[in-house]
C-alpha cells in the first residue's frame, strides 16, 4: 500500500486531531497514509513531491470549472485587496442571492452560510419553528453535514468508518430523527401515515452522493413531494453536491419538483467555504430579523466566498449549453471503464448521473445504503492505490462520489483508461 508522506502525516498528528481536519481525508478505509497536496490546476492535483494526478475528487465536488480557474482567482484577488471580511451587508451578497433565485425557481429568498452543514442545520431549525413540530425524517446513507439531528445513519465519513451514529448526540435528540431506507416507498408511506402530525421536515439528497452515488428510483421524489405537501411537512432538498453540477440550477430544475427549502454549498462558493439555504418566502421570512427563528454568522456572505461563487456561477451561466458535453465525456469514460473491468472479469456496478459517478465493487444493483454496503471495500482500496500509483486521484472511500470538471480533456480520459489498464493487471 502507498506509504509516502508518512512524516507529514505524523507531524500533523502531533498537532491536529487525527492529523486531518475532516475524517475521510485520513484514508483509513483504504489503508494508507494520506498524500499531502501542494497545489492544483485545471483537472490536475499535485502532491508535495510534485507528482501529478488527474483529479476526480475535485475537493468533493466544488471545482466544476477545474482548479484555480483564472477568472475565479482574479475575482478573489480583486476582492481581497479591498478587505476580506466586514460583518456588514455588501452588494455582492445581493448579487449572489439574485443569481441563485434566478437559477432555481423554488427559491424566493436566500440566506448565506459558511458551510453546507450550517445550511442544513438552519433548514431543520427553520422547519421546526415554522411548523411547530419536532420530528424530522431523513434517509439512510444520506449525509447532510454533521449537525446533531442529521448525524443519524448518515453516509460519507460515517459510512466509510463504519460509525453507526456518534457519541455526543443526546438520545433525546436522536429520537426525533427518523431514518428510512432510501428509495423504499412502502416504508415512506407507512412512516408518514404514522408520524405525519409530528413531522416538521423531510430532508433528502435528491441524488444521494454520500453512500457513493445512488439514484432515486422512479416516483420516489414525486411521492415524497406529494406526501409532504398533503401533510404540511417541509420538504428540504439537500443540493449541496447537486446544485449547479448538472445544469445552471439544481437537480430539481431537471425533474420539475419544487421543494419548500433547498440547501446549497460547494459549487456556489467556487472553492471557498460557503453554504446557503433558500426557499419559499413565507418560510424563509421566519428567519430573524423578520422572523423569530434565530440564525447568524460572522463570515456568512463573506466577500471572498461571494466573489469566487459569483464568478463561478456567471461562467456556468454562460456555459449552460456545455453541461451536455460534460455528461457525454463522463458517459464515455464510465462506458470504457465498464468494458475494461468486464474484460478482466471483475464485477463492478457503476452508478452515474451526468458528471457524477461511483464505481461500486460488486455486481449491483445499488439502490440504498444496505446494497451499497455490500461492496468489496478491500478490493476498492487496492484499486484506489493502483490508480493513485499510476497518477489518478480518486476518493479514498468506496462510499463517495467521483466528479468530472469542465477542465478535464480527452487526453485525461485516455490516460485514465490506460492507467486503469495497468491497475487491472495487478488487481
Ligand atoms: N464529507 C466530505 C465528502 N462527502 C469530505 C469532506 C472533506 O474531507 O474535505
Amino acid at each position: 500500500m502507498t506509504k509516502i508522506n508518512e512524516d507529514q502525516f505524523a507531524a500533523a498528528g502531533q498537532v491536529i486531531a487525527g492529523g486531518v481536519n475532516s475524517p475521510v481525508r485520513a484514508w483509513k478505509s483504504v489503508d494508507g497514509d494520506p498524500v499531502f497536496v501542494s497545489h492544483a490546476q485545471g483537472s490536475k492535483i499535485y502532491d508535495s513531491t510534485g507528482k501529478e494526478y488527474i483529479d476526480y475528487v475535485l475537493s468533493w465536488g466544488p471545482m466544476i470549472l477545474g482548479h484555480a480557474h483564472p477568472e475565479v482567482i482574479a475575482a478573489i484577488c480583486r476582492t481581497a485587496q479591498k478587505g476580506t471580511s466586514f460583518g456588514a451587508p455588501t452588494d455582492a451578497e445581493t448579487n449572489m442571492a439574485r443569481l441563485i433565485c434566478e437559477a432555481i425557481p423554488s427559491i424566493e429568498r436566500v440566506r448565506m452560510t459558511s458551510s453546507g452543514t450550517e445550511a442544513t442545520m438552519t433548514a431543520i431549525r427553520l422547519s421546526r419553528g415554522y411548523t411547530g413540530r419536532n420530528m424530522i425524517m431523513k434517509f439512510d446513507g444520506c449525509y447532510h453535514g454533521h449537525a446533531d439531528s442529521l448525524l443519524i445513519k448518515a453516509g460519507s465519513g460515517v459510512a466509510t468508518l463504519g460509525i453507526p451514529g456518534s457519541p455526543g448526540i443526546p438520545e433525546a435528540l436522536a429520537k426525533l430523527t427518523l431514518s428510512l431506507p432510501y428509495n423504499d416507498l412502502d416504508a415512506l408511506e407507512k412512516a408518514i401515515e404514522r408520524y405525519a402530525s409530528d413531522l416538521a421536515a423531510v430532508i433528502v439528497e435528491p441524488i444521494a452522493g454520500n453512500m457513493g452515488v445512488v439514484l432515486p428510483e422512479n416516483g420516489f421524489l414525486k411521492k415524497l413531494r406529494e406526501l409532504t405537501a398533503q401533510n404540511g411537512i417541509v420538504l428540504i432538498f439537500d443540493e449541496v453536491i447537486t446544485g449547479f453540477r448538472f445544469c445552471f440550477g439544481g437537480y430539481q430544475n431537471l425533474i420539475g419538483i419544487k421543494p419548500d427549502l433547498t440547501c446549497l454549498g460547494k459549487i456556489i462558493g467556487g472553492g471557498m467555504p460557503v453554504g446557503a439555504i433558500g426557499g419559499k418566502k413565507e418560510i424563509m421570512e421566519r428567519l430573524a430579523p423578520t422572523g423569530d427563528v434565530y440564525q447568524a454568522g460572522t463570515l456568512s456572505g463573506n466577500p471572498l466566498a461571494m466573489s469566487a461563487g459569483i464568478a463561478t456561477l456567471n461562467i456556468l451561466k454562460e456555459k449552460a449549453d456545455s453541461f451536455a458535453a460534460l455528461t457525454d465525456r463522463a458517459n464515455g469514460l464510465c462506458w470504457e471503464v465498464e468494458k475494461l473491468f468486464a474484460k478482466r472479469g471483475i464485477a463492478i456496478c457503476i452508478n452515474k448521473i451526468f458528471s457524477m459517478f461511483t464505481i461500486f465493487f460488486q455486481q449491483g444493483p445499488v439502490y440504498d445504503l444496505n446494497t451499497a454496503m455490500q461492496s468489496d471495500t478491500r478490493l476498492y482500496a487496492r484499486f484506489f492505490h493502483g490508480m493513485l500509483e499510476n497518477g489518478v486521484w480518486l476518493a479514498p472511500s468506496q462510499f463517495e462520489a467521483g466528479f468530472l470538471s469542465f477542465a478535464h480533456t480527452d487526453e485525461d480520459m485516455d490516460k485514465t483508461l490506460a492507467d486503469l489498464g495497468n491497475t487491472l493487471k495487478i488487481l
